[in-house]
């Protein structure tokens, strides 16, 4: 089931030169990858210029997900062009961590050099009600996986830019900073695992993200992290969680953070 791709760039360059022919546009300057709840942001990016189902790519698999939609989107935000995935691929899948990062690295060989990473995600600080954005300012790669092979020493140490926090903070001085530690998932933590990231110091839990960032950090592209908490961690409010408070929360949402995203797209040089 889990295929290595044997040449990932090649591979990357080839998805791109199709986006390329299908949206009529040469090159993209951002990438957002629109994850659990922010889909129906997608509206108020911009102008749509050209819209298809990620599968018509080479290397994108259809989406196992309600709610991750598996489209892509070019967008004209004012003259900025923007490649908008609608869902991804998470490691739980099955699909190995070359086919999570092919849409990153599919944007950077389309000319991108900043990506934005959203995600739906459970939030450790009882203060994040439902529907709440936070900016994510580093990780824990709890498992390890990576999308680097061989001895490809990168660093790390302002991987969720600064710069680029700071820009979304001028637009929403409001918006508070986590550290998102991944779960392979599919099934959410036990109290006791959202306890041991609370002693290491998360506060947003979620599935995705991790790679795609290592893998837009090896591309040179400047990231962005973007958190929805969509539910108060596994133990923290006495009920179970279900998928379907993560859309609701997602569709509750989409007005604020699809005017998030459409502001900082356009504050970009
Ligand atoms: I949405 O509480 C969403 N995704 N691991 N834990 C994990 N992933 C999530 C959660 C959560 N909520």
């Amino acid at each position: 089931m889990i295929e290595p791709i044997d040449d990932p760039q090649s591979a990357a360059r080839e998805a791109a030169a199709a986006i390329a022919e299908r949206t009529g546009v040469d090159g993209h300057d951002i990438a957002i990858v629109l994850g659990s709840g922010w889909v129906p942001a997608a509206d108020l990016l911009g102008t749509t210029v050209a819209e298809f189902p990620a599968t018509d790519i080479p290397g994108f698999a259809p989406p196992s997900a309600v709610g991750h939609a598996g489209r892509i989107r070019s967008v004209d935000a004012d003259g900025r062009r923007v490649l908008v995935f609608l869902g991804r691929t998470h490691l739980y899948e099955g699909r190995g961590v070359d086919a999570v990062v092919h849409a990153v690295r599919t944007a950077a060989a389309a000319g991108c050099r900043t990506v934005v990473l959203t995600n739906g995600c459970g939030g450790l600080d009882p203060s994040w009600s439902p529907g709440t954005p936070v900016l994510i300012r580093d990780h824990l790669n709890l498992f390890g996986v990576t999308p680097l092979r061989g001895a490809t020493f990168i660093d790390m140490t302002d991987l969720y830019s600064a710069r680029l926090r700071s820009i979304v903070r001028e637009i929403d001085p409001s918006l508070d900073e986590g550290v998102y530690a991944q779960f392979l998932g599919p099934q959410y933590e036990t109290p006791a695992e959202i306890a041991m990231v609370r002693a290491i110091g998360g506060t947003l839990v979620g599935m995705s993200t991790v790679q795609e960032a290592i893998a837009a950090r090896e591309a040179g592209m400047e990231v962005l992290g973007l958190s929805l908490v969509t539910n108060l961690a596994a133990g923290m409010t006495g009920e179970p969680l279900s998928h379907e408070e993560v859309l609701a929360a997602g569709n509750a949402a989409a007005e604020r953070m699809g005017t998030l995203l459409a502001d900082f797209t356009r504050r970009l040089d």
